[in-house]
């Protein structure tokens, strides 16, 4: 784009004053940012028209990958990167007087998600275009991202998140390619030329306006879409109030998972779904005839995958396009369908697998329902072939009984591949959740386990330890992060490991100036960083972390003799709006804080932090300054992961439980150089199967449990009247069902075995270097490259 930073600079000032208005010594740090997203995005449109056209002309098979969720982050330093722009816009920049690091943060994150599946999603994208595989996303384009967490005094306060306030220069809105989606209304049958001919009248249409984003390569021409879909007002309501229609229209994609608690919620999260889904496919089937004229071989040119079942009405919207729509039979329809879409589940968790109300479902969309209703029935028909009168089985299996559509079986029943995120998680899906479908359907069933793009996660977030790898074994890694494997030959190298230790202390100072920026703490980047990040939720356990560090505080305050390496802990979590639980635990982990970090006598050990509003841009400071990383979920819970492997790859050991990926991280780094606690998934699943766990047992055995627990309730903590009774009863009434007080002992004997290969500086910088050498496997690229050769069949497009 410029051959020099002169180049770039005269053109940076000009682009300026146009998109502005402003001269240079008017502008703010905003135009700034404004003026060069908006070189970036038209310098990507050439390379963007002609992938489009290079895929037109291929006539290959293409990819759409459909997500409730797809959580971005910020997009320019990443797209400067990956478009091999970034030394020369930081240079010219810095003539200027502007520091690129600073300019970036007026980029608001695009936060449309809530956790790893949002964030896989956004992984995948990246890798797809850079190994230039035809692979597209489709989303919704919500209003309002996830919430902004802000805690005030020591509870989680929602307020919303407002990324779009300022325009976002990264989509282009198509409106021409506007689709209006039906809800509502009935279904009529006539008889046309033989044949039973449906329609969906009296319907209320909502209009899916999409908004485009390129996805850029790293160092490639390949430019692949996001498309994110914008609910508006169909120009055609039959509604009578019509400020009411544009407000329910408009809600469809105001808020990411709105509550479903009640009635009302739970209709407008089908609606998205729905939405998200008919609006894609419809999209894609357009420009499907355009090229290829009928649906008879569409399969063989479209693959669609859907992220966990929240698309799964892709299943029966794809058979009422083909019967309805292209006059196609039910049996050609089903052969189609089932050859086109594939569908990867992400947790065993029986809460957050979705069920839906016949009673909502068949009335907000009732053709859709009409289908559902055949492929059940035909599903029912073979089972009743293959279990005769064994009616319970097919009652279990069944797409709709007692009143409810259970969206992962119409996932597993309608699509050819069936894949969870890691080993483990893949076995119990075949061996437990599934068992009886992975019965009937052997071959559907295979493993990917999950990545993450290391050109964000390292490369980006960590350029200290970037560059240094790259001086010790040349920058082959970038292309092929397996290459990582070659720093093992580093790990007798007493002044590389020292190097290496630098850049992590270098790191841990970053991060603890934001911690001081954000909440005027001031943290020790001597101590170890000990950090837990993601979702909160029961089963990941931060209540076991927190309460190791109540059992470290009574240490120090009841024996003099006690020694420890001082740590920081570290905690990042949102918890969803309605789950009262998990909210709990966040106002214990700030209760805990505000009593240890204020005590003298402790607070030269021990120091907890809660950083507020944890997101992918805050994310990328956490990753590359922790020296221990937290995964410590109750085994057989935790489908894969993907902080651990951030972690990991940034030098980070794990502390964690035989759970999800962490299996294959320790395979990956070595037994020697990973600390592994707690129940097995198999003992976890004994135990839930036969019983035989009494939490009452620890807390009357263990002083430790017992003295942690009392002091939830006993005045400890003063002023928290019943506070934590939640927590207590969790662990005691209600027989700890993620078995925190069974691994309690456990996890402090790791922990402790952690700080004393602290004090060991030489093996603990080897034990890192490992992590990091080992970590190549769980870059996305190896995933994709697999999603891409066992499932999708799809290849390069075009590509000389
Ligand atoms: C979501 C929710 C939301 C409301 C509260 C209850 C609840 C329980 C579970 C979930 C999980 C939804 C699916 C999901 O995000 N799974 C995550 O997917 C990641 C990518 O595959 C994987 O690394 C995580 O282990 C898995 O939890």
């Amino acid at each position: 784009m410029f051959a020099n930073k002169e180049e770039f600079k005269g053109a940076f000032l000009k682009k300026l004053e146009m998109m502005c208005g402003k001269s240079f010594g008017e502008s703010t740090q905003r135009d700034h940012y404004f003026t060069l997203g908006n070189m970036v995005r038209e310098y990507v449109s050439t390379s963007w028209i002609n992938t489009n056209e290079r895929y037109r002309m291929a006539k290959g098979k293409q990819i759409y990958y459909l997500s409730i969720e797809f959580l971005l982050g910020r997009l320019l330093h990443h797209n400067l990167l990956n478009l091999g722009l970034e030394d020369v816009v930081r240079e010219g920049l810095e003539d200027l007087g502007i520091d690129l690091n600073r300019l970036e943060e007026a980029e608001p994150d695009a936060g449309l998600g809530n956790g790893g599946l949002g964030r896989l999603a956004a992984c995948f994208m990246d890798s797809l275009a850079s190994l230039d595989l035809p692979g597209h996303g489709c989303g919704i384009r919500y209003k309002h991202g996830l919430f902004e967490q802000k805690i005030v005094e020591g509870y989680q306060v929602e307020l919303p998140e407002q990324w779009l306030r300022h325009g976002h220069v990264w989509e282009v809105r198509r409106a021409e390619l506007a689709i209006e989606i039906p809800f509502w209304g009935n279904v009529e049958v006539r008889e046309e030329n033989g044949r039973l001919a449906f329609r969906h009248v009296n319907a209320e249409t909502i209009t899916a306006v999409p908004y485009d984003m390129p996805v850029v390569g790293y160092k490639t021409d390949t430019v692949n879409t996001l498309r994110l879909w914008n609910a508006e007002p169909s120009p055609y309501p039959i509604h009578q109030d019509i400020l009411k229609y544009k407000r329910e229209t408009e809600s469809v994609s105001e808020f990411l998972y709105p509550d479903d608690t009640h009635d009302e919620g739970k209709i407008l999260r089908l609606k998205q779904q729905y939405f998200l889904v008919s609006a894609s496919i419809r999209s894609i089937i357009r420009s499907h005839r355009k090229r290829y004229g009928g649906l008879h071989s569409f399969h063989e040119h479209v693959g669609i995958h859907i992220n966990d079942t929240h698309p799964v009405l892709a299943i029966p919207e794809l058979m009422r396009i083909l019967i309805d729509e292209e006059g196609m039979g039910w049996e050609e329809a089903w052969q189609i369908t089932t050859k086109t879409i594939s569908y990867t589940n992400h947790t065993t968790l029986s809460e957050a697998l979705e069920k839906w109300p016949v009673r909502i479902f068949q009335p907000l969309l009732p053709r859709v329902y009409m289908i559902v209703e055949e492929i059940n029935e035909r599903f029912c028909q073979q089972l009743w072939e293959q279990y005769p009168g064994d009616w319970q089985h097919i009652e279990q299996l069944a797409i709709i009984a007692h009143g409810e559509v259970k969206m992962a079986h119409l996932a597993l029943v309608g699509s050819y591949s069936v894949n969870g995120v890691a080993a483990l998680h893949t076995e119990i899906l075949k061996k437990r959740e599934m068992s009886s479908f992975y019965r009937i359907y052997p071959e559907k069933f295979n493993n990917k386990t999950n990545g993450i793009t290391h050109r964000r996660w390292l490369l980006k977030a960590n350029p200290l330890l970037a560059k240094f790898i790259t001086e010790g074994i040349g920058n082959g890694w970038i292309r092929e992060p397996e290459q990582l494997s070659s720093l093992a030959q580093f790990k007798e190298d007493s002044s590389f490991l020292e190097q290496l230790s630098q850049i992590k202390q270098q790191n841990k100072l970053r991060l603890a100036k934001r911690i001081e920026e954000q909440t005027g703490m001031m943290v020790d980047p001597a101590s170890i960083f000990d950090i837990q990040v993601k979702r909160l939720h029961a089963y990941k356990r931060q209540l076991l972390n927190i309460m190791h560090v109540m059992y470290l505080y009574n240490r120090i305050k009841e024996d003099g003799n006690f020694q420890m390496n001082p740590r920081t802990f570290i905690f990042g979590a949102k918890a969803s709006p309605g789950y009262y639980y998990a909210k709990k635990i966040i106002k214990l982990i700030n209760t805990v804080a505000e009593k240890v970090n204020r005590d003298p006598l402790a607070n030269e050990k021990l120091k907890v932090v809660f950083l507020e509003n944890y997101r992918v841009s805050l994310a990328e400071e956490v990753f590359p300054a922790a020296d221990i990383s937290e995964q410590i979920s109750t085994a057989s819970k935790e489908a894969s992961g993907t902080g651990n492997m951030k972690f990991m790859m940034n030098g980070a050991l794990t502390v964690g439980t035989l759970d999800g990926a962490n299996i294959e991280i320790k395979e990956k780094a070595g037994d020697e150089n990973i600390f592994i606690f707690g129940l097995s998934a198999d003992q976890v699943l004994n135990y839930y199967q036969n019983g035989g766990y009494h939490s009452m047992e620890y807390y009357h055995h263990d002083e430790r449990i017992r003295q942690v627990v009392d002091q939830l309730t006993n005045g400890f903590f003063p002023d928290t009247d019943d506070e934590f009774d939640p927590i207590y009863d969790s662990l005691l009434t209600e027989n700890d069902q993620y078995f925190v007080l069974r691994d309690f002992s456990s996890y402090v004997n790791v922990q402790s075995q952690a700080g004393k290969a602290y004090e060991d500086q030489g093996r603990w910088r080897k034990m890192s270097l490992m992590n990091i050498s080992g970590s190549g496997y769980f870059s996305s690229d190896r995933t994709i490259n697999e999603y891409a050769s066992d499932i999708w069949r799809i290849k390069t497009l075009g590509i000389k």
